[in-house]
């Protein structure tokens, strides 16, 4: 009996252990029917995006391409031609080294290439790169801008510039064709060249000339002491766009990785520990003491200052931006070119806010002058602006008068700033 219950026993729980393995292995073998199912889906998702990505570097590729052989097509075409080359009025390194490389890229197609700009070197570290590297820019007055023969050349190039930041390319325009437009900053105008690359997305024009070299426009070669110190060059513009490479993209990376094959670092080390001047210091104090917060915003007015100490400016707006609860920072200030008694209203904008786009802001804030162009403009999170201060220029050394135009752009440029800072805010006050 108690066989016979063992047994009974013994076959249920077998007949169970049967059932539940059965079943057991009928879940593993749906979990396993599963498992592969996803990996497939998984696989072919991935298989998508790998060729969706891949398609987009091929797109980027293949644009990249195309623009290299027009550019090849416009060089050959003005072989054995002379060209000058336009930067902004106070160069920055991004726009001094891309133009020592469109330079040696141009020689070689025999075309041989002046650096031209108006204003100066003002920031330590550009005196510095100039000198270190040997950087062939150089400065011209209007003046004598305007009695060149022009008949020695045969095209003007911009690099870095779109010619609204310079007092050079309104002379030029009538008189030389303008062959090459190569540039980062939003599209100020509808200028027309046989030549244009402009790419407001891309952080550097640094970045876009080495592509250049890159794809074969130029072989740099580390035992050429002048391909070096462009390479450095060209590394010092790229950083100093891209907030030391802290807002760079990919394609700027890429272009520094290039780079650092040729680049000298302690080179690119001595023009970066070059100190600043006393007076770009007290400008920088100034504006500390000067500036006023508004809705996270800081603006500052700096009052006048001298013509080689420009670049203070910027360098202040850097320094406020540094602020605790401060995205945007404004510096302006009145300078004076004793030389050519020119006087201009420059400002400078730094800003860490993303949806602040600063060309649109600048803009906005400033509008265009009696020619219909605008004061200012910007690239990726900076801004600058010039204002001609012309009929009311000069006679400074009436100090009564000097401190009332002061007052006065310094009133306005508050008022055209406030009104888009502050939007609800009646910033005039009559009483
Ligand atoms: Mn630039």
């Amino acid at each position: 009996m108690s066989s016979k219950l063992t047994s009974y026993t013994e076959r249920n729980s077998l007949k169970s252990k049967a059932h539940s393995d059965l079943k057991r292995g009928s879940i593993e073998q749906s979990r396993e029917k599963i498992k592969t199912e996803l990996a497939e889906e998984n696989g072919q998702i991935s298989a998508t995006s790998l060729g969706l990505s891949c398609k987009l570097e091929e797109a980027k590729d293949s644009g990249l391409k195309q623009i290299i052989t027009n550019l090849r097509a416009v060089l050959t075409k003005h072989q054995g031609e002379r060209q000058l080359i336009i930067i902004q009025d106070f160069p920055d390194p991004d726009a001094l080294s891309s133009a020592w490389a469109y330079q040696m890229i141009a020689a070689n197609y025999n075309i041989q290439c002046e650096i031209v700009y108006a204003g100066t070197l003002s920031h330590q570290e550009n005196i510095a790169l100039v000198k270190l590297t040997n950087l062939p820019a150089k400065k011209v007055t209007p003046q004598s801008f305007q009695n060149l023969d022009f008949a020695d050349y045969q095209g003007c190039v911009l690099i870095d510039c779109q010619g609204t930041n310079t007092q050079l390319f309104p002379i030029i325009e009538s008189k030389l064709p303008l062959v090459i437009i190569v540039d980062h900053h939003s599209k100020q105008g509808d200028l027309k060249a046989e030549f244009i690359d402009l790419r407001p997305q891309t952080r550097a024009t640094a970045t876009i000339l080495t592509q250049y070299i890159q794809q074969g426009l130029l072989d740099f070669n580390t035992s050429n002491t002048k391909h070096v110190n462009c390479a450095t060059a060209l590394m010092h513009g790229l950083r100093s766009d891209t907030n030391r490479l802290m807002q760079a993209q990919e394609e700027d990376f890429l272009a520094a990785a290039y780079l650092s094959r040729f680049y000298d670092s302690q080179l690119l080390n001595a023009v970066l520990q070059s100190a600043r001047s006393r007076r770009v210091m007290d400008v920088i104090e100034r504006a500390l003491r000067n500036r006023i917060i508004k809705n996270n915003f800081s603006l500052a007015g700096v009052g006048y200052l001298r013509y080689d100490d420009r670049d203070a400016i910027p360098q202040a707006a850097d320094f406020l931006i540094t602020e605790e609860d401060i995205h945007t920072a404004v510096v302006y200030g009145i300078v004076h070119d004793q030389d050519e008694d020119i006087e201009l209203v420059i400002g400078s904008l730094r800003t860490s806010k993303l949806t602040l786009d600063p060309d649109e802001f600048i803009k906005e804030a400033f509008g265009k002058d009696a020619q219909g162009r605008f004061f200012g403009g910007g690239r990726y999170m900076a801004g600058g602006f010039e204002i001609p201060v012309g009929f009311l220029g000069s006679f400074n050394d009436n100090s009564e008068y000097a401190k009332i135009k002061w007052e006065v752009f310094d009133t306005q440029i508050k008022q055209k700033l406030l009104r888009l800072v502050n939007p609800d805010d009646s910033v005039i006050q009559t009483d």
